[in-house]
């Protein structure tokens, strides 16, 4: 049995607050792994930062009416997959994150991944289809990019390919907040009719959220959030920043939808990559996590009174 004290990382939220694994339902699983950055690097610095941010998170949700931590009941795991001090080939990343999720899972918690690189999302995805082998779940993505090329850089695990691991597993998939794609992507999204909200529409359209909600063809859905999805004015420590993105409240106006008309099975956070003196990325990151935990709460009924 796990206990907080086997935990070397900082609990979500705080000593306080933080729950033991047993009265957990809400897991936060911090996986720092960077392996194939493109551009800026520093995301395996990126679950820390959002733990240690979270320190500063009101426990009360103005929204909700409601300290939703308390009752959630948030247990922090111990760090996976971790390349700071070493290196671990993406075979071992997608095999530690993989069982760890699934073990999670089958444990009935709903299980919020911190990373590291985004690559970590097809270990994720793949214990769920584990767990959930004959039920159906669309994955849906808020991103910049497409990540649909079949490979880049010489490997099919690098951080640019996860949404083309994904759609290879079968699994539909919605993509929201979509501004910059190779060609190979543009082709692949045409012939193989993929759902993309594209931020250019998003931006123009007031009714993207109803439309992309209804364009949702399963009752379960995995959230993936590359942070690089929302505007990089809001949050520039990213690995590949593009501008125009989401704005927090567009964002968290369907994200709500999303918890609210559909199961969420499980959600990742990936891609921080803190900037030197500025806590701003960190702290929405952390934030974006409670409202998310919230939200899950609200319409999973997890309220104690
Ligand atoms: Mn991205």
């Amino acid at each position: 049995m796990l206990t907080q004290t086997d935990t070397s990382v900082i609990p979500f939220l705080g000593a306080d607050v933080a729950a033991t694994y047993d009265a957990a339902k809400v897991v936060i699983l911090p996986i720092p792994y960077e392996a194939t950055t493109t551009y800026r690097r520093g995301c395996e610095n990126g679950p820390d930062a959002i733990l240690e941010a979270s320190q500063q998170v009101e426990y009360y949700d103005e929204e909700l009416d409601w300290e939703i931590g308390c009752d959630a009941g948030i247990y922090t795991y111990p760090s996976i997959a971790d390349t700071r001090d070493r290196q671990v080939s993406p075979e071992e990343m997608l095999k530690a994150t993989q069982e760890t999720v699934y073990k999670l899972v089958r444990d009935n918690k709903f299980v919020i991944a911190l990373g590291g690189e985004h690559s970590i999302t097809t270990g994720v995805v793949e214990a769920y289809r584990q767990a959930y082998p004959d039920e159906p779940f669309t994955v849906v993505q808020i991103d910049a990019h497409g990540d649909l090329r079949h490979e880049y850089e010489g490997s099919i695990h690098n951080h640019a390919c996860i949404m083309r691991r994904v759609v290879d597993m079968g699994l539909p998939t919605v993509q929201i907040g979509i501004r910059a794609i190779c060609k190979e992507e543009a082709e692949l999204i045409k012939a193989k009719n993929l759902t993309v909200f594209r931020a250019r529409e998003i931006a123009n359209q007031p009714d993207w959220i109803e439309k992309a909600i209804a364009s949702i063809p399963t009752q379960k859905v995995f959230l993936t959030i590359d942070l690089d999805g929302i505007d990089p004015t809001l949050i520039p420590g990213v690995g590949t920043p593009e501008p125009g993105g989401l704005n927090w409240y567009a964002l968290l106006s369907f994200l709500r939808q999303v918890m609210e008309k559909h199961q969420v099975l499980g959600l990742d956070i990936m891609e921080l990559a803190p900037v030197a003196d500025s806590v701003v990325s960190q702290f929405t990151a952390a934030k974006l996590a409670y409202k998310l935990i919230g939200y899950q709460a609200l319409f999973q009924g997890w309220k104690s009174t």
